[in-house]
């Protein structure tokens, strides 16, 4: 074993500069993507606790940037965990707190102190009681997830009943969970599996871990190191890093996997503070285990040169958009061609179309930790009690980034489609 690492870690130093592990980023690299991150931190938006765990994983905690987003999760937490936070965003909360050597159970700010570890137990319950009756949970399995993640760190609540479900899910050959769910879901399992006395749970938890990790290795052979898509790499990468027991003696070709991570240049804070603790060879797994007394790099400096863009002329495209409901009250199929300036966002193509005819083409947007999401068209809104959303595509197939990022090209046709999930 150790003279193969040597070797792989020898290679890499003499191609690749620092990295002295075949499945470590280079250094430069983990700083821009830093550096990104801090940058992304500001004061109009919420907090994002996604942010805060990225940072402390890749171990960047000096700096007031830092100090500043934690102090604003408390301080959101006091506010809002209670009424105003899913079960999903309490649990990252809790994760981002853990990771920054907070207790959970007495987080403080504002004068005022909460446990968030009792309101996640509390949420959980809802969505476990949901899935009782309905056999889906209130939210997503995602965040299901994330809250038995939560949970197991925080060795409090339900956390090996809600892993149990969870792998009842993984190992149902009816449900189709994305890369994306699976793999938060593996790492909650894989989580339960090692605090767990329960033999026959343990079982059941080996079985659905090593098969979302098989599953996960099988696509990468297939599909060029590809596991989802660009976006679902990180907890992929995250989720094949720390199970290696479960796949043993199966080997992960890391490498391949994070040639196709190196080739994309994430720009949204959500998709590096998923991404970012793989590559320093970290997971979700061990927001609870970190080392708060030292920081093992320094944060990144705040000189990078910003790019001013130019207001140069740009050539016009023409994008077609067209509205659709088949699926409740009063159905419609409206479509209306749009110009704009090449390199435009989608975003900006649906304010054209809401601008030329607003009474077919109104459409509102909340702002999430992934950026505006469309939430209702033409007056027909998302709701997540009926699990409605709507999904954009581009001809036949699903867009994989949202309005306020996707750039269509000239001739696009694309498409609003009222649908369920
Ligand atoms: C569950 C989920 C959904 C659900 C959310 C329903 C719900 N009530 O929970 C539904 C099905 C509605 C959904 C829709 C879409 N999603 Co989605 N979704 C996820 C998933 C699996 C988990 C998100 C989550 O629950 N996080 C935990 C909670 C606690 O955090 P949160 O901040 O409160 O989560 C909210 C936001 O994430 C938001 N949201 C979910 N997806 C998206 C996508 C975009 C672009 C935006 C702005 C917001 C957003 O809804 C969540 C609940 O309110 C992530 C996977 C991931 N890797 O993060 C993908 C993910 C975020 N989604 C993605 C995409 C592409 C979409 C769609 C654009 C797909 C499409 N072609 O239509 C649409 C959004 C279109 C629109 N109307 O603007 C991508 C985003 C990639 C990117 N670079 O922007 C991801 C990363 C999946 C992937 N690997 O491709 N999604
Ligand atoms: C919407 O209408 C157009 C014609 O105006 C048609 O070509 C298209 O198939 C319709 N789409 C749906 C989903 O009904």
């Amino acid at each position: 074993m150790l003279p193969v690492a040597f070797t792989i870690g020898v290679l890499l130093a003499l191609v690749g500069g620092t990295a002295t592990h075949s499945c470590v980023a280079p250094d430069q690299l983990v700083s821009e993507l830093l550096q990104r991150l801090e940058d992304s931190v500001n004061m109009k938006e919420p907090p994002n606790p996604s942010v805060l765990l990225a940072m402390n994983l890749a171990g960047a905690t000096d700096g007031g940037t830092h100090k500043w987003l934690l102090q604003e999760i408390k301080e959101e937490a006091v506010k809002k965990a209670h009424k105003d936070m899913t079960s999903g965003q309490v649990a990252l909360s809790v994760l981002a707190l853990l990771s920054s050597c907070q207790n959970p159970q007495h987080v403080h700010a504002l004068g005022q102190t909460v446990d968030l570890l009792h309101i996640l137990e509390k949420k959980t319950e809802e969505e476990m009681a949901s899935m009782d009756v309905d056999g889906v949970p209130k939210t997503t399995l995602y965040s299901l997830s994330l809250d038995t993640l939560g949970l197991c760190l925080g060795r409090t609540g339900h956390y090996e009943e809600a892993s149990m479900a969870l792998a009842k899910q993984v190992l149902s050959p009816s449900s189709r969970l994305s890369v994306d769910t699976r793999a938060v879901a593996a790492l909650a399992m894989a989580c339960t599996y090692d605090q767990t006395d329960l033999g026959d749970l343990r079982d059941l938890l080996w079985e659905a871990v090593s098969v979302v990790a098989d599953g996960f290795l099988d696509e990468q052979e297939n599909r060029d190191g590809m596991m989802g898509n660009i976006y679902s790499m990180g907890l992929a990468l995250q989720a094949l890093g720390s199970t290696e027991k479960f796949y043993a003696p199966r080997e992960w070709d890391c490498a391949q996997a994070f040639s196709v991570v190196y080739s994309h240049d994430y720009r949204q804070p959500m998709a590096i503070a998923q991404v970012l603790p793989a590559l320093v060879g970290k997971s979700y797994l061990e927001a609870a285990s970190l080392n708060c007394a030292t920081s093992s790099r320094m944060s990144p400096s705040q000189q990078s040169p910003k790019l001013v863009p130019t207001e140069d002329y740009r050539a016009l495209i023409q994008v077609h958009y067209s509205i659709i409901n088949k699926l409740q009250g009063k159905h419609f199929n409206e479509s209306i061609s749009v110009s704009v300036p090449e390199g435009s966002t989608l975003l900006k193509v649906l304010q054209e179309a809401e601008k030329e005819e607003p009474q077919f083409f109104r459409f509102r947007t909340e702002q999430t930790s992934w950026g505006p999401m469309v939430v209702s068209i033409h007056g027909l809104a998302a709701n997540p009690e009926d699990r409605t959303y709507w999904q954009f595509l581009s001809g036949q197939d699903a867009l994989q980034e949202g309005v306020g990022t996707y750039k269509p090209t000239d001739g696009e046709h694309i498409q609003a489609v009222f649908s369920t999930y």
